[in-house]
């Protein structure tokens, strides 16, 4: 760990020393040095979470919660400190609070199973037209059984929500108000303030996804006043397959379980079944203990740098990066808000997007390509998908001017 903890100054990472903390980094790829620039749908891990999830299976592995001996202990203190760390690093008020999932999508099918099991035919949820498809499909889905409507708040040309009517579109059958904190196609930081407190005071709950928030702002569910907010380890250098739901306790004590099994009960008869207290009444079955130790671990390192830094020092690179961009001949940039997280979306004239990205794959920049698991946002501005940077505080300036020669190579070879 090479950075120090500063939450305010804005030149103050040591980029190149936190670098070193990733050995995935340090490579060729296709004979040239490798540009990661597709965090938002993965990052990538430094040693500090590789270790702990090695030391976790050389030293402490074995089922939580249950056993009388050692290692059960260890276990369960491993799973149990990690909830900790996912509490405080949120804010959460207790550790009840934080229900551990495999990443956001299963955070969020969790309440639609849970609080859809309470709706009704008519009753309405607000979603956003920039939401990822993890953030529409479980609501279609719910709609699909019970009747319940979805309404949908627009976004404009920049890549922002249209919130004139949203105020309106709440009334006495809206039951949820569901959306991304940042939109992962385009980058666009939605004003929460602007949207959870209309909620909120008409007694309707909310819902952030905060997968591509989480890893690059600090966040306070306090602060933010949600019911709801869900998050993937494996986006903010933890690893895959383990994430959490914060739900606020007074809303959690009243849902129903969604998944029935092992770990969620108290006592079992074939004459009836009683449910543990939270938050584990919401974790059925052995849960990913590997991966909860190496979230904890990515938490730790994540607050030594310290997200303010981390926020200061990717908008500097966003603003390098947009600068880069604009003067790229035939770049067309997706998602101009004003408020953005390192999220820079294009096309390139009529090039189709995978093949720059396999261009540019050839000289070592990772870039992703395609509609995102976000159809809606392609359907706005009438394109099939976009090829998309994303940044991380471990990305330089470096990695945008290869980005950039890249770019000029694939319209050399592409006109
Ligand atoms: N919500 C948002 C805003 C996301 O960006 C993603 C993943 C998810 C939910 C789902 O997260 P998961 O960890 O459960 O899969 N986004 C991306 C992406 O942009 N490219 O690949 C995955």
């Amino acid at each position: 760990m090479t950075a120090i903890r500063n939450q305010t100054a804005t030149t103050s990472l040591d980029v190149e020393g936190l670098r070193a903390d990733f050995p995935i980094l340090h490579q060729q790829v296709n004979g040239h040095r490798l540009a990661y620039l597709d965090s938002a749908a993965s990052s990538q891990r430094p040693r500090a979470v590789i270790d702990a999830i090695t030391h976790y299976y050389e030293h402490d592995h074995a089922n939580v919660h249950r056993g009388v001996h050692t290692l059960s202990h260890r276990a369960t203190d491993a799973y149990e400190g990690a909830r900790e760390k996912v509490r405080s690093f949120l804010n959460a008020a207790s550790t009840k609070e934080i229900v551990f999932t495999r990443g956001t999508t299963e955070a969020i099918n969790l309440v639609a199973n849970s609080l859809g099991a309470s709706l009704r035919s008519g009753d309405e949820i607000v979603l956003t037209e920039l939401e990822h498809h993890a953030n529409i499909v479980p609501w279609q889905m719910l709609a699909e059984r019970t009747g319940v409507e979805l309404r949908v708040i627009p976004i404009n040309d920049a890549g922002e929500l249209i919130l004139d009517d949203y105020p309106d579109m709440l009334n006495s059958r809206t039951r949820l108000v569901s959306v991304a904190q940042v939109s992962n196609a385009l980058g666009t930081i939605n004003p929460l303030d602007r949207i959870l407190r209309p909620a909120r005071d008409r007694g309707i709950l909310t819902l952030v996804d905060g997968a591509q928030a989480i890893p690059h702002m600090p966040v306070d569910v306090r602060a933010l006043d949600c019911d709801f907010y869900a998050f993937s380890g494996h986006k903010m250098c933890g690893p895959t397959g383990i994430g959490a739901l914060y739900a606020r306790e007074a809303v959690l004590s009243e849902l129903p379980p969604w998944q029935g099994g092992g770990d969620m009960i108290l006592t079992v008869s074939f004459s009836g079944t009683t449910y543990n207290e939270l938050p584990y009444r919401f974790e059925a079955g052995t849960p990913n203990i590997a991966g909860a130790a190496g979230l904890g671990a990515a938490i730790d390192y994540l607050d030594n740098i310290g997200m303010a830094a981390i926020e200061n020092y990717e908008a500097e690179l966003l603003a390098y990066a947009t600068e880069a961009m604009a003067a790229v001949q035939d770049v067309q940039l997706i998602g101009t808000a004003e408020q953005k997280a390192g999220v820079l979306s294009f096309n390139l004239d009529a090039i189709h997007a995978h093949d720059l990205g396999t261009i540019l794959d050839h000289q070592g920049v990772a870039i992703r390509t395609g509609h995102h698991c976000a159809m809606p946002v392609m359907e706005h501005f009438g394109i099939a998908g976009t090829a998309r940077a994303s940044l991380a505080f471990y990305n330089t300036r470096a990695d945008i001017d290869q980005l950039i020669e890249a770019l000029q190579v694939a319209r050399e070879m592409l006109r």
